[in-house]
């Protein structure tokens, strides 16, 4: 009889002193943006354990430029031609047990990175296959019916944009149909390069879009990242080399919070931002970015290790915007 009485009240006292974990275990019912009514366990977190399934592999995505399919024109011009497909009913499990109707490029948040080297032509297909109207907005340099603003392209339509490269830099690209901000908070954003006619030096490069997602559509993000999944890259180290020049790419894409921040540990990086100017503004460990800005770091680590890179806003980094970089020895390369 007392055992029974002692089990009874653990339980009790296990619901009266987390209520939260037990809470958070029921999956529960919200109006999102859009006004749909989904289930979704919503504010789960987990640091320990990352989705089983991981769909969209931050690991690939990291070191994956999409160059397009070039053909050279008659005037010796190169062109590149994207084909890029919006959809907005996949269903991604951002962390364990939280699923995200996520709004996608050609199937990831973010889209592909589109790179392309200054005065070439870019020629995106843009093909709509959601259920609402979507564009291609892409910042730099172009005409004003090539803005993806005016032309909003409903389900199950097409639109061709077109331009010449420019300026040389990082530049976001993201869908611009109103309600804005739903329409970026779901994923419809990714990277465009470009690159100077002469190049940059040779460099290990990669690409990280800062993001977060509000799984529980409060207009606050519950998850933040490099590259959508948070905690990746500090279960699965970004391996690099010592003595050797590491090209970031970055970009801040997080909705509803007014600022993100990168911060690297155990070094100091040159930031270009925007890409678009060949000296570096600051040489630092830190930098503040509001949405859409974006730049180039470079840094080379000296000492082989583990070095933590993070938001210095310490709830984003809380909450999955931490990763690691495992500097080895040069000698013992890593490819
Ligand atoms: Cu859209």
């Amino acid at each position: 009889m007392l055992t029974i009485i002692i089990a009874t009240f653990s339980v009790a006292l296990l619901y009266f002193v987390f209520p939260e974990m037990i809470e958070a275990q029921t999956a529960k019912t919200f109006v999102t943006h859009s006004g749909a009514i989904i289930k979704t366990t919503g504010d789960i977190l987990d640091p320990v354990y990352l989705p089983q399934t991981v769909e969209f592999d931050p690991q690939k995505y990291l070191r994956e430029f999409s160059y397009g399919r070039v053909s050279i024109l008659d005037d010796g011009r190169t062109l590149r031609e994207f084909t890029i497909i919006a959809e907005d009913d996949k269903i991604m499990e951002i962390s364990p047990g939280v699923f995200y109707n996520t709004w996608t490029f050609n199937g990831t948040v973010p889209g592909p990175t589109i790179r392309a080297t200054e005065g070439d032509i870019v020629r995106i297909h843009f093909i709509n296959n959601g259920k609402r109207f979507h564009t291609m907005h892409f910042h730099g340099i172009h005409q004003a019916n090539m803005d993806g603003v005016f032309e909003p392209v409903g389900p199950g339509g097409q639109f061709t944009y077109e331009w010449n490269a420019a300026p040389v830099g990082i530049h976001p690209y993201h869908c611009h149909v109103m309600p804005l901000e739903e329409h970026i908070a779901h994923g419809l954003y990714g990277v465009y390069i470009v690159d100077p006619k002469d190049g940059r030096p040779p460099a290990d490069e990669m690409v990280m879009v800062l993001n977060g997602f509000d799984t529980d559509f409060d207009t606050e993000n519950n998850f933040y990242a490099a590259n959508s999944i948070p905690f990746y890259y500090q279960h699965h180290p970004i391996q690099i080399n010592t003595d050797q020049l590491i090209r970031i790419y970055v970009v801040n894409m997080l909705e509803f919070d007014p600022i993100n921040n990168f911060h690297l540990h155990g070094n100091l990086y040159y930031y270009y931002p925007t890409g678009t100017d060949t000296v570096p503004f600051t040489f630092t460990d830190m930098i503040t970015l509001s949405q859409s800005e974006r730049g180039i770091m470079e840094f080379e680590y000296t000492y082989p290790g583990k070095y933590l890179f993070h938001a210095h806003k310490v709830e984003f980094s809380e909450k999955g915007w931490v990763g690691i970089f495992l500097a080895k020895n040069s000698e013992a390369k890593v490819e």
